[in-house]
């Protein structure tokens, strides 16, 4: 079957498993081939082929529900539910959602991105056919790692103790985006998987949808009922009051059609334990400990001059390494990110100062507090948008107690072909209504170790330094003592003579710096390197200004030009400043290469300095 055809998943109830096998190596090539190329979540989603097909052989989604936690790895699902023909649109602008999506299809029944909510949101679902008399099945779709998160676990005490039906499948592959860590993927390694249907594969494997289920249930019982019996006692999910079954191989249809069944039959709450191999079907993606084939960029995309650049991550991580080498007190945590924040190198030469937390960005935000307090220096590795999950800790547990932590607030902006979910955008906002914390944005490596430099000479004040997931340049022998100055923002191009300026940070600092070079345009520039606090001296200087564009990479409410905006107002001047504010408004922003969604946006360099000059000569003509 040609996977692009597929329209609806109903095309299964025509399949024995010898079909339903073909198809899974069918899926896993299809996916090869447009991941390697388009880019996207490749190994998580390998690792689900066969659990996706027997799901929607077993259960019926026009009726029954379905919710991934986080959602990277339903591709397969999508497959199943006709978007294969769109796989060439996969994560760019206007074409498919890298995750769930509910204005995708009729089939997606929640959203997602961020982990640990699977169960709740599933347990909420159930509920509801309650409330609406409906009789159908909910099932969540969760990974090992993504179970351990405090959201997920939350949920699962709660569950224990009600009778909803709730059919949890643990999508256990011992792997979180690098290997999985904590004492319960511990616990869950202890279950193995005894045996399987395989033997009896000849009595079932051709048998049609009316015969395979009842033949299943009869080679099934001896096998799996003995597996529930030896682990059922020290089980943890059965001591939180719910049901347990597995663990069952998630590569073996037969076992997993079985299985489901079993589930479905059941009325409380139910953890159905698949175990999975992560990268099913690609050697190397099998072999990967490390995250490299997790999640793939797009093939071919143009990075510009990639000889002398770094990502912002690796150029971080290369300046907190010197510091550790020179610091012993200093001490790393990351919330399941190594990888991502290219933490590697200090996680293998500082093994005793590096700290793994698991999927748990509050969590990991706590042990840094505790640190603080017994006197190490936490960096807390974060990405901007998983740093929401942390609001609480910031204000309640860093700043409420005067701890001088420093966080590298990685992936800060438009995000690019991930999307809604993970937009840098948020944290500005958040961040700036919290007293005693300093918030930096450096637009290069230079101002990048001038920040450390500062933060770490941080006594009483918790530095939130922040950074894209841009590429850009790097000098290795750079090494600086300089400190920022705290507050204090930099005049960049300048003339006093002319009436009007732009005000920028980070990498859109830089677009504009590039943009006014390359154009010969002449107007004052400055680099506000601290968001907060914000330079007040050059508040003052600017406030003679006529014109003023702030261009930020952040929603604008709450961001920095709000903040300079109540400043000024606060001055009651005769003759304020004209303000143009250019940032993200209103809406979420969805996926697609960055330059694209700027344009959409109407934030390119050249869109705003050409709408802030009609603005200037719109109010000149008055
Ligand atoms: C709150 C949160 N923190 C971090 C991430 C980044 N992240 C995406 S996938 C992933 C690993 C998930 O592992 P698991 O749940 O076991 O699923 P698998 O990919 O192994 O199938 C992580 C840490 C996230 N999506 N959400």
């Amino acid at each position: 079957m040609k996977i692009e055809e597929i329209k609806d998943p109903t095309f299964l109830n025509n399949y024995d498993v010898k079909k339903m096998e073909t198809l899974s190596k069918d899926i896993r090539q299809f996916l090869i081939e447009k991941i390697t190329k388009y880019g996207g979540h490749l190994s998580s989603n390998l690792g689900v082929v066969e659990l996706t097909i027997a799901i929607h052989f077993v259960f019926d989604f026009s009726k029954d529900k379905l919710v991934f936690d986080i959602g990277h790895q339903s591709y397969v699902h999508k497959i199943l539910t006709g978007r294969g023909k769109d796989f060439h649109t996969l994560r760019q602008l206007n074409g498919l959602s890298g995750f769930q999506s509910l204005k995708e299809s009729e089939y997606d029944h929640s959203e997602a991105g961020h982990a640990g909510t699977s169960i709740g949101i599933g347990m909420g679902l159930a509920y509801s056919s309650n409330v609406n008399n409906i009789r159908n099945n909910v099932i969540s779709i969760i990974g090992d790692a993504s179970i351990t998160n405090g959201v997920a676990l939350e949920s699962l005490n709660d569950l224990g103790h009600r009778n909803h039906k709730l059919i949890i499948v643990l999508n256990d592959n011992e792997m979180s985006i690098s290997q999985n860590i904590g004492s319960l993927q511990q616990f869950l390694g202890q279950l193995k998987t005894k045996d399987t249907l395989r033997k009896n594969y000849e009595k079932y494997s051709k048998l049609d949808k009316a015969e395979l289920i009842p033949a299943l249930n009869i080679l099934g019982k001896a096998i799996f009922n003995p597996v529930k019996k030896n682990f059922a006692p020290q089980n943890l999910f059965e001591n939180l009051g719910l049901e347990y079954m597995g663990p069952v191989s998630g590569h073996n249809i037969g076992d997993l059609i079985y299985a489901l069944n079993k589930a479905k039959e059941t009325t409380r709450p139910i953890v159905l334990h698949v175990k999975t191999v992560k990268g099913k079907g690609l050697k190397d993606a099998e072999l990967d400990k490390d995250g490299k084939f997790h999640g793939l960029a797009k093939k071919n995309v143009s990075l510009g001059n990639l000889l002398y650049k770094k990502s912002w991550s690796e150029i971080i991580a290369f300046i907190v390494y010197k510091k550790m080498k020179n610091n012993s007190k200093i001490t790393v945590i990351t919330p399941a990110m190594k990888s991502g924040s290219k933490l590697e190198k200090i996680f293998s030469d500082f093994p005793k100062r590096s700290i793994d937390s698991g999927i748990a960005e509050s969590h990991a935000v706590l042990t840094a507090v505790g640190l603080s307090l017994g006197k190490a220096r936490p960096f807390v590795s974060i990405y901007s948008t998983f740093l929401q999950r942390a609001f609480d800790q910031i204000i309640h547990d860093v700043a409420k107690m005067e701890q001088p932590l420093i966080f590298g607030v990685d992936r800060c902006g438009i995000i690019g072909e991930d999307g809604a979910s993970h937009q840098g955008l948020f944290d500005l906002p958040f961040l700036l209504n919290i007293p005693n914390i300093v918030v930096i944005t450096p637009n290069n490596q230079e101002k990048a170790e001038e920040a450390f430099n500062y933060a770490f000479a941080q006594k009483a004040k918790a530095v939130f330094i922040r950074y894209s997931k841009n590429k850009i340049f790097f000098n290795s022998d750079f090494s600086t003592s300089n400190k920022l100055e705290i507050g204090k923002w930099e005049k960049d191009a300048w003339d006093s003579k002319n009436n009007s300026c732009i005000i920028s940070y980070g990498d859109f600092f830089d677009d504009i710096k590039e943009y006014l070079k390359k154009n010969d345009k002449k107007i004052n520039l400055i680099n506000a390197l601290f968001q907060k606090p914000i330079d007040k001296k050059m508040m003052l200087e600017i406030a003679k200004m006529k014109y003023i564009l702030v261009y930020e990479e952040s929603y604008i409410e709450g961001g920095l030009a709000s903040k300079m905006l109540n400043f000024f107002n606060e001055l009651r001047l005769e003759n304020m400043p004209k303000i143009l504010v250019r940032g993200i408004k209103g809406d979420f922003i969805q996926h697609g290469v960055k330059n694209e969604v700027m344009l959409l946006n109407k934030l390119s360099p050249e869109q705003v300095f050409n709408e802030f000059k009609s603005f200037i000569d719109l109010d000149e003509t008055r």
